[in-house]
């Protein structure tokens, strides 16, 4: 039995509150979903198992480059943050996993380990960090990592990269995610072909020494922290990254790394038709990386995803792409946050689930453009969150994760252990 961050007895007694008007929620949409010959309780089953990881550096207050505010009780190092994962876990029931960050979040691999299994944790996808320099590195990344000019600071990234992989298999993770800031600021400032040419270079080194049973995934993004080119900017480029290395060598997709108005799930579905759909970092935008909550933007958009996400798991056979959350919290508590943008996920998975696909499939051979929308529409229209709520009371969950929280004091409480952070500005404007 793991230990629980919070008393389990401020969940059932928030959820005794709910429980009665949750069963007749359910009741009710059950009876709605049997008329489409849909069974309630093979959609909650489903969602109740679906895991979304958590980003280690999400529980912590994020920041711009013009300032940051940090809120009560922030985690001091990864031992909190993954204390703070478990509360996420506890209340939602939906995110067993954590994706740490190196160096960030460099410690004990053994420490890691007993800590999460202590709390009932386990690991996602490592996350290398070739984008800043660490401490007392010998070469700087100010020109690029792993497609630098200069080889011994791509063997340095190579060697970070390995040494990532190294830490993940001694605590039990079986990815790596590669993400790097890697471009030019300036036409003229570097040859794009072979800028590619030497990263593929670097990254066929880091795929050698990947374990059999890892996968790797690497993470496109259009801009930033390079402004005018980026090694890695689309899925096109991200599909040959793919295609270069090899089977256990796919695509990641942040939802926040493309241009506005570009239609992700059609990306999404390229991806999947040739077999290199690696995973998501979920999260929402309105304008570039804003690493906003899941859903909180543009909801029909991740339901728009979720939708090609349930048609490819109902059609394929070993389709089991990794779900991360990757956002940056500034005005709210970050738990808050993640518990909610968990959750979020889950309905666009539930709402996906409830697809007529016999229908749409119809529609779409019969070019009935409207009836294909509004398949769409009836599935994103419907509230699924009575299906939520008890596959978390079920499982142990809140049934409402946020008032369950709030009650527990829980944020209160690691404010009395974890000193002030100190607010400050961030980069230069
Ligand atoms: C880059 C990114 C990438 C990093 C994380 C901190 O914008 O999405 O996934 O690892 O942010
Ligand atoms: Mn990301
Ligand atoms: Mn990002």
């Amino acid at each position: 039995m793991s230990e629980t961050m919070i008393d389990p007895s401020v969940i059932e007694q928030d959820n005794a509150a709910r429980e009665a008007n949750l069963r007749q929620d359910y009741d009710s949409l059950g009876e709605r979903l049997d008329r489409q010959g849909i069974a309630i309780d093979t959609i909650k089953d489903k969602v109740a198992r679906f895991g979304v990881a958590i980003p280690s550096w999400g529980v912590g207050t994020g920041g711009t480059r013009f300032a940051r505010f940090p809120g009560t009780g922030e985690p001091r190092d990864i031992f909190d943050k993954l204390e703070d994962c478990a509360v996420i876990h506890q209340m939602t029931r939906s995110t067993p996993t954590v994706s740490l960050h190196i160096p960030w979040d460099k410690a004990d691999p053994n420490r890691l380990k007993d800590t999460a299994n202590r709390l009932g944790l386990g690991f996602d996808a490592m996350n290398s960090n070739t984008f800043s320099d660490a401490k007392g590195q010998a070469n700087s990344y100010k020109f690029g990592s792993l497609s630098h000019t200069d080889a011994a600071t791509r063997q340095q990234a190579i060697e970070h990269n390995l040494e990532c992989i190294e830490i993940g298999q001694a605590i039990g993770s079986k990815a790596l995610t590669v993400w790097v800031g890697d471009g030019s600021n300036f036409p003229g400032q570097a040859h794009f072909t072979r800028q590619f040419e030497r990263y593929l270079d670097s990254m066929k080194s880091v795929y050698q020494g990947l374990p059999n049973d890892w996968r790797l995934f690497t993470e496109h993004k259009i801009f930033e922290p390079a402004f005018y080119s980026t090694v890695v900017q689309d899925w096109g480029t991200n599909y040959l990254i793919a295609k270069e290395l090899g089977d256990r060598a796919y695509c990641l997709v942040d939802l926040g790394h493309h241009a506005p108005n570009v239609n992700i799930e059609m990306i999404v579905a390229r991806l999947i038709q040739f077999g290199k759909l690696g995973g998501f970092h979920f999260n929402d935008s309105k304008y570039g990386d804003d690493d906003l909550d899941a859903g909180s933007i543009d909801p029909y958009r991740l339901f728009l995803v979720f939708n090609e996400l349930v048609d490819a798991e109902q059609n394929l056979d070993d389709f089991r792409p990794a779900h991360m959350l990757d956002q940056s919290h500034n005005v709210t508590d970050p738990i808050e946050s993640l518990m909610v943008s968990a959750c979020e996920v889950l309905r666009s998975y539930a709402q996906g689930l409830i697809v007529d696909r016999k229908a749409l499939s119809g529609y779409q051979d019969a070019n009935d453009a409207l009836m294909g929308s509004q398949t769409l529409k009836a599935a994103f229209r419907t509230d699924v969150e009575p299906i939520l709520a008890m596959a978390r009371m079920e499982t142990g969950g809140a049934i409402d994760p946020v008032a369950a929280y709030r009650a527990s004091g829980y944020r209160q409480k690691v404010g009395e252990v974890r000193p002030a952070s100190e607010s400050g500005g961030g980069g230069i404007v």
